[in-house]
């Protein structure tokens, strides 16, 4: 069965795939040649979930799923939030990074959490699916691997970052994995 991610990111297409195993095609918008700008001016992780999703099945008439992510950090008032991906440089992460690891400087309290909210969209409308992972921003950078904001953020448990870690490990904890296995749930029921 193919499941068509609403994206242009490859990584993230990429632990979609992992996350669901050899069960499921994964195909994105780049399998589909379609490489417009999708305006993601929505409110909410959900809207802009809705946005991306809908956009897919217009353009393709195939089920689709989007994933609006990010990291809210409670003592930034939830920032980066909705505008992870935009938070001081498109898409630029060692600049978004620099931000948030600026505007912590001086705070003892690190909380912060990765969220995931999944929207399938097809005929029969939308359905959500969320998932978090709980954890502590870290000083500085560390790691490598995966994407985004991983290299400052680890998870509750553990020492080291999501960049530190094999991607099969984080990818057995993430938020991407919580609200992938509620929507395989819901795929399976
Ligand atoms: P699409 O909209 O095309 O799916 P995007 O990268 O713009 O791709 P988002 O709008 O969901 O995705 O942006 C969220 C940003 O949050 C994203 O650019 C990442 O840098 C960050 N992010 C999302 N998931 C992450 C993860 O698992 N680890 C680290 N950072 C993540």
């Amino acid at each position: 069965m193919e499941i068509l991610i609403a994206t242009h990111n490859l990584h993230k297409k990429e632990e979609i795939a992992q996350i669901l195993g050899t069960k499921y095609k994964i195909t994105s918008l780049t399998d589909y040649n379609i490489h417009d700008e999708i305006v993601e001016d929505g409110d909410s992780f959900h809207a802009n979930a809705l946005i991306k999703a809908k956009f897919c099945f217009e353009k393709t008439g195939k089920p689709s799923l989007g994933d609006d992510s990010g990291l809210v950090v409670p003592a930034l008032d939830g920032r980066p939030g909705i505008f992870s991906a935009r938070y001081a440089g498109n898409h630029d992460f060692d600049k978004n990074i620099a931000k948030v690891l600026e505007e912590m400087q001086d705070n003892d309290n690190r909380e912060a959490y990765f969220i995931t909210v999944l929207c399938l969209y097809n005929e029969n409308g939308a359905e959500y699916f969320e998932g978090r992972v709980y954890g502590n921003l870290s000083r500085e950078k560390s790691g490598k691997k995966g994407f985004g904001y991983d290299p400052i953020f680890i998870p509750k448990g553990y020492e080291i970052s999501f960049a530190d870690m094999p991607s099969e490990e984080k990818n057995a904890i993430s938020h991407r994995k919580n609200a992938l296995d509620k929507f395989l749930e819901f795929l399976e029921k």
